[in-house]
């Protein structure tokens, strides 16, 4: 059993009364689990990584946005290129008199969503604010902290208007083919996926998206999709009862030998170990872009 590590916030705030603070990562490198005594958005820009949230592992990439709570426990177990930036508050130093818990997920006790996408409209005008925010966090002026709350209080309503649930079919009608894409291979999870027909619908070059995929995530569209159906097994079987055979059925593989042999390669144990070690952090390998086939 790792050690507890819990992030104080005396480390990330420069003063007791700072209600914001902004951590860019770039890049995330793979950072242990840990807890903290203060809240965070997560919001990712590019590459890809295993974000483990509460025992449970998400394949993040582009455009994926946390709210993680103070006694939420998670870390990165891979990287691959992966930005990303924390904005990191506390609650207790919010000061407007604003219906806080309407805008940040989790915020209020009960079960709540921590995982959504940011439409890349989204992801524009978000990072325009991080930028003000992160500059009014280095001043020491008597009102920088009521301008980083302001800004954070814009930020929490452009995130709440751009983002739309992770595992929806369909990105929000304002986003491009690219977060149309990964929307639709969020869905496919359980069925095949064919970018085809996705292209001609889209109207879109299919060697010009799967190029744009790969700069913007750092993986081809195959092993984003592959990494999302093994991260469901990791779930599903962590969760349920389901037989092997069914898990396999329900990401999206028809054969469960073969199944296995993806599984076992991409966890580093076989299901029915990943089964049994359930509750430890997931051991996996990054993935280097050399690692991946081209076209
Ligand atoms: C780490 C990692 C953690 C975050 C701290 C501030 O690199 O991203 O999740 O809590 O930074
Ligand atoms: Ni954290």
């Amino acid at each position: 059993m790792t050690e507890r590590l819990i992030l104080r916030k005396a480390d990330f705030f420069a003063s007791a009364s700072q209600p914001v603070a902004v951590e860019v990562r770039y890049p995330q490198s793979v950072f242990a689990q840990h807890t903290h005594d203060f809240c965070e958005l997560v919001l990712v820009w590019r590459g890809n990584g295993l974000h483990v949230l509460n025992d449970r592992p998400w394949r993040i990439t582009r455009g994926d946005l946390f709210y993680i709570r103070a006694r939420d426990r998670h870390g990165y177990a891979a990287v691959n290129d992966l930005v990303l930036q924390n904005i990191l508050y506390c609650p207790e130093r919010l000061t407007f008199n604003v219906d806080w818990a309407a805008l940040l997920p989790g915020l209020r006790d009960g079960p709540f969503q921590p995982n959504w996408r940011l439409s890349s409209q989204g992801m524009t005008m978000a990072r325009q604010l991080i930028t003000q925010l992160e500059q009014e966090s280095n001043k020491r002026e008597p009102l920088a902290d009521c301008l980083c709350e302001a800004l954070f209080l814009q930020l929490a309503i452009v995130l709440q208007r751009h983002r739309y649930a992770a595992d929806s079919a369909v990105a929000l009608p304002e986003s491009g083919v690219l977060d149309a894409l990964i929307a639709a291979l969020a869905n496919s999870r359980d069925k095949p996926f064919a970018l085809e027909p996705f292209c001609l619908q889209h109207q879109c070059s299919e060697r010009a998206l799967r190029q744009q995929f790969r700069n913007q995530t750092g993986m081809t569209i195959g092993h984003y999709l592959r990494q999302l159906r093994i991260c469901h097994a990791q779930y599903l079987l962590q969760h349920s009862d389901l037989l092997i055979g069914e898990v396999a059925t329900r990401c999206g593989f028809e054969d469960s030998n073969y199944f296995s042999v993806v599984f076992t390669r991409e966890a580093g144990m076989t299901p029915s170990q990943w089964r049994q070690h359930s509750g430890e952090p997931p051991q996996e390998t990054a993935m280097p872009a050399a690692d991946i086939a081209v076209r």
